[in-house]
């Protein structure tokens, strides 16, 4: 009898429910509706199926890393990096004077500035990024450099010492 009772009280409540909402957007004027299909229905086609071929799909305009350079900065899209993946930097020397572009240990930890450059995983030297130019280099993080403390920077004393350098860090 109990279950009967209870049983009730679920179908009064669901129809009170059902009573108590009025129906959606009854209202609207169907000003909305695109012209009526004229194309014939074209459910027969088969699908596109897109080509195969062996070509990895990321590396084609994905993973660009905007480097902009100037008299005295250097700024980055982004400063977080995965290793194993690959990255095309586009580097961009906005500045009047020669800048180069290196990814290395910051020279405090290589000990000199010529250290910092031989330990320097990427260099792209001032002749390739001459003012006004830009030149773009792939380049994919090992993954010896997970954790490492890398920075980009325009190894050049003077530059450096007044802000040429940007800390980064490397994932797995
Ligand atoms: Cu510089």
């Amino acid at each position: 009898m109990k279950r009967i009772v209870f049983a009730l009280l679920i179908v009064t409540s669901l129809a009170l429910t059902a009573c108590g909402s009025p129906a959606p957007a009854a209202t609207e004027p169907a000003l909305v509706e695109g012209p009526p299909p004229t194309e014939p229905p074209t459910a027969t086609q088969p699908p596109v199926e897109p080509a195969a071929t062996d070509a990895p799909l990321a590396t084609v305009g994905g993973n660009e890393v905007v480097i902009t350079l100037a008299d005295n900065t250097i700024e980055a899209s982004q400063t977080s990096f995965q290793a194993g993946v690959t990255y095309t930097f586009v580097i961009t020397n906005n500045g009047n004077r020669l800048h180069n572009f290196n990814i290395n240990p910051p020279i405090s930890v290589a000990g000199s500035l010529d250290a910092a450059l031989a330990q320097a995983l990427l260099v792209v030297n001032k002749e390739d990024i001459e003012p006004g130019e830009t030149h773009r280099v792939d380049f994919t993080f090992p993954a010896s450099a997970v954790g490492g403390t890398l920075e980009f920077s325009c190894l050049i004393q003077r530059h450096y010492d007044s802000g040429m350098v940007l800390a980064i860090t490397v994932t797995q």
